[in-house]
């Protein structure tokens, strides 16, 4: 069989319960909806942690995150984390002839720990398999708010160089923060004591910058900067295997959408982004059938974690969520280690190669490349998949079991075993709650164990009732993961971890 084209759309943030094709109501999904309709509906996928940079370390590597030790939430400076020599998912389809290309967030890191942000930057995604790349450094919410396209800053002035500054006062003190300035915030304020750094396009971001004027992002344009970057590769490549990995950057804080958006739904911008989100989904799906490449195309929709309502701006996330659930029967969310944090909606579409269906087998996102390897033709011994394990007929939508077991991480790279339909919590220092999200963390002083067959809300802890599937599930984790990291965090805030 001729070789696929593989599609990753990622989301940014977007619940197991934002969807209307999982089971919301609240938000137009139409896109999505048909695209679940027509493709398999996974309800057991997970991503390989709760928070971005070790969740795309794992879809891009295939490897656990914690297997390297500085995959956490980077800075929008941080080194690139993927080493010269590691396999890559886009490195070993782009070996067996694929064209491979990231457009939208990035957030595994740039450079070698001094980014020239002014000249060419020495790491990016074309050191890592890629051939085409136009990203953003880390998320929205940090500086640089510039497009990296390869391996320059796009549309920067040579006579107007940027600097990047994370920690510390602000270096720049000409430059308005939205601590010193507030009155200068006309998009959207902070709700926190992070998001008040430097203001770019009237919101306040994490990390100090100056210059770079001319290369600065409207987040209102955001959407069609990386949707058209998108189509233009597919439109481009059409003639070869391909392989996108197009990571959008909603619905990440800050929420800003285009204005066509804007105010299209009664939830306030995380509502209007994931409505938005949806449409770039539509466009993609439309772009490929107009190009012929409709049932070529694996075309996959995930999440890079779970939601969260306030992470940081004051944009009515909580007040106009009203009944609307955004990790739908879960409990937690992003950062979480409950289910709510790294279980995430997963979409696999190619008409003609996939025939629509509910798709319960477990799967993690480390497995895309040991799976589209196969369906690529590709032979890699097991040795070189890392943790990433043949799922192909999971994708296919001719198995429904998958894998026995996996293993995510909540923030601060605390594991989590789903071993069949039990998950195993292991007791883990830290509070209870992250009191500014609202968001159970999973830590508690006991080991935790939860059937999920008939308690998917992981309400009822079951672990002294099955002592010896404890001790076992406490085995098998170790076993995978060597012995359990120090906690290292005291108070019950995010940015205390
Ligand atoms: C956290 C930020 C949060 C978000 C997150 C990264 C604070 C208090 N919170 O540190 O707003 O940017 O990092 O999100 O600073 S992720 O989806 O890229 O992992
Ligand atoms: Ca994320």
């Amino acid at each position: 069989m001729k070789q696929p084209n593989f599609i990753i759309i990622y989301a940014d943030d977007l619940g197991f319960g934002d969807l209307n094709c999982y089971g919301a109501s609240g938000i137009p999904t139409p896109h999505l909806d048909r695209m679940a309709a027509e493709g398999q509906r996974f309800t057991n996928s997970y991503a390989t942690a709760a928070t971005c940079t070790p969740s795309r370390y794992s879809l891009l590597t295939g490897a656990y995150p914690w297997r390297n030790p500085k995959a956490k939430i980077l800075k929008g400076d941080a080194p690139m984390l993927i080493g010269a020599s590691e396999r890559t998912l886009p490195g070993t389809l782009h070996n067996a002839g694929y064209e491979t290309a990231v457009i939208g967030k990035w957030h595994i890191g740039l450079g070698d720990g001094n980014i020239n942000w002014n000249g060419e930057i020495e790491r990016t995604p074309l050191d890592v398999g890629f051939q085409h790349s136009y990203v953003m450094a880390a998320t929205n919410d940090r500086v640089p708010c510039v497009y990296v396209d390869g391996r320059q800053v796009d549309k920067l002035d040579p006579n107007d160089p940027i600097e990047v500054v994370y920690d510390g006062e602000n270096p720049f003190p000409e430059v308005p923060t939205g601590r010193s300035h507030p009155e200068l915030l006309t998009k959207m304020r902070h709700s926190d004591q992070q998001h008040f750094d430097t203001i770019v396009n009237g919101v306040g971001r994490i990390g100090f910058c100056r210059g770079g004027t001319a290369a600065q992002w409207d987040d209102e344009t955001m959407t069609d900067v990386f949707l058209t970057k998108a189509k233009d590769f597919l439109s481009t490549h059409q003639d070869k295997p391909f392989f996108l990995y197009y990571a959008l950057h909603q619905p990440h804080v800050p929420r800003i959408p285009s204005p066509r958006f804007a105010g299209s739904t009664d939830k306030g911008p995380r509502g209007d982004v994931i409505a938005e989100l949806d449409w770039c989904v539509g466009q993609i799906l439309e772009h490929l059938q107009k190009l012929g490449l409709d049932e070529d195309t694996i075309v996959v929709f995930s999440s890079d974690n779970g939601p969260v309502l306030d992470d940081g701006y004051a944009d009515e996330a909580n007040e106009k969520c009203g009944a609307h659930k955004p990790a739908g029967p879960l409990r937690g969310g992003k950062y979480s280690m409950f289910d709510g944090g790294s279980r995430v909606p997963m979409i696999v579409r190619a008409p003609g190669r996939i025939s629509p269906g509910d798709n319960p087998a477990l799967f993690s996102h480390a497995d895309f490349l040991a799976s589209f390897a196969e369906l690529a033709g590709i032979q890699l011994r097991t040795e070189e998949c890392a943790d990433s394990q043949q799922m192909s007929a999971v994708l296919l939508g001719e198995d429904t079991v998958g894998r026995e077991h996996l293993v995510t991480e909540g923030i601060g790279a605390k594991t989590v075993l789903r071993h069949k339909n039990w998950v195993y919590l292991p007791p883990h220092d830290g509070p209870a709650l992250f009191v500014d999200k609202g968001i159970e963390t999973g830590n508690a002083p006991d080991p935790q164990l939860y059937d999920l067959d008939a308690d998917i809300g992981q309400r009822s802890n079951r672990a002294k009732d099955f002592p010896e599937r404890v001790d076992a599930l406490d085995t098998l984790l170790q076993s995978i993961h060597g012995a359990t990291p120090p906690a290292s965090e005291a108070a019950g805030t995010v940015s205390s971890i």
